[in-house]
């Protein structure tokens, strides 16, 4: 029987990536995201690549009812969810506390946390019933050492941290592992994203060293779920061999 996994942001980077990884080792996928070009393109590729059934489900994590349906709504022979991907996510924006905008604030606290947070409301009790499941949340370097200007995105990661270590004590006694990845610097769209479209803006960040791969993370996340039953990776961070802290890094 293969295993069901659903990947929260897999129309990009990390969410993708660890999409490809697990059709590529025979799960079929339910894949989440906004852009539901990006999703269908998907859905095709892992198809006729890997003949691995996937569903495409296009919604915005920050809306809990959308999270509800989508969820509730699901076929029972995708209800047996085995891996929940909480991945979707962003920082928007790098200024100091007292020049913040609103809206980036809101924005990062409602998909990081607030999104994370519905995902896991509305697909945890699938596996509360069947007493079998893993949650795996991608937490950052940000969510272990804050740096100058990552205030907000720091403290949404935090939370996330924070809320991974908390959903594994509630849900210990259902036999439902749960388990936090945080990466380090990884090239993906996300400093597009933070820095608004600014191209040369989000190639700075990478100069100089070798920065992770949304591919590093894929091997990283389902590497935890290869473990055997008894054996749970609470946390585990990961970073570019050239950065050693969140504001420390070796550039030539
Ligand atoms: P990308 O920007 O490449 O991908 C982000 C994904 O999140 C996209 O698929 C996007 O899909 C999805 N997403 C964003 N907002 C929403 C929303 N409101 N509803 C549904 N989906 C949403 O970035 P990464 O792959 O790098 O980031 C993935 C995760 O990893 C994030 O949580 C990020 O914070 C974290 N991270 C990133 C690091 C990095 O250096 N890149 C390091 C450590 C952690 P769509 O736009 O189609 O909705
Ligand atoms: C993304 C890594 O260092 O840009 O979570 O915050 S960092």
């Amino acid at each position: 029987m293969k295993k069901v996994i659903l990947v929260t942001g897999a129309t990009s980077g990390f969410g993708k990536a660890i999409a490809i990884k697990f059709a590529k080792n025979g799960a079929n996928l339910i894949i989440t995201g906004r852009r539901q070009e990006r999703l269908l393109d998907l859905k095709l590729k892992l198809e006729n690549e890997y003949q691995a059934e996937i569903l495409p489900l296009c919604f915005d994590v920050r809306n809990a009812r959308e999270v509800e349906n989508n969820i509730l709504a699901l076929p029972q022979n995708w209800k047996a969810i085995d891996v929940l991907v909480n991945n979707a996510g962003l920082a928007a924006g790098m200024h100091p506390i007292h020049e913040g905008v609103l809206d980036d604030w809101e924005r990062m606290i409602d998909t990081n946390m607030k999104g994370l947070l519905y995902m896991t409301r509305f697909v945890a009790p699938l596996m509360v019933a069947r007493k079998k499941g893993h949650i795996i949340n991608i937490g950052s370097v940000a969510g272990k050492e804050v740096y100058p200007n990552g205030n907000v995105y720091c403290g949404s990661k935090f939370g996330v941290d924070a809320i991974t270590k908390a959903t594994r004590i509630d849900l210990v006694q259902y036999n439902i592992k749960v388990t936090q990845v945080a990466p380090g610097a990884a090239n993906t769209e996300f400093s597009l994203v933070r820095f608004n479209g600014d191209q040369e803006r989000a190639d700075n960040m990478y100069k100089g060293f070798k920065p992770l791969l949304a591919e590093d993370i894929a091997e990283t996340v389902y590497y935890v779920t290869t473990l055997p039953d008894h054996v749970n990776i609470n946390d585990l961070v990961l970073m570019p061999t050239a950065q050693a802290s969140s504001m420390h890094f070796y550039k030539v």
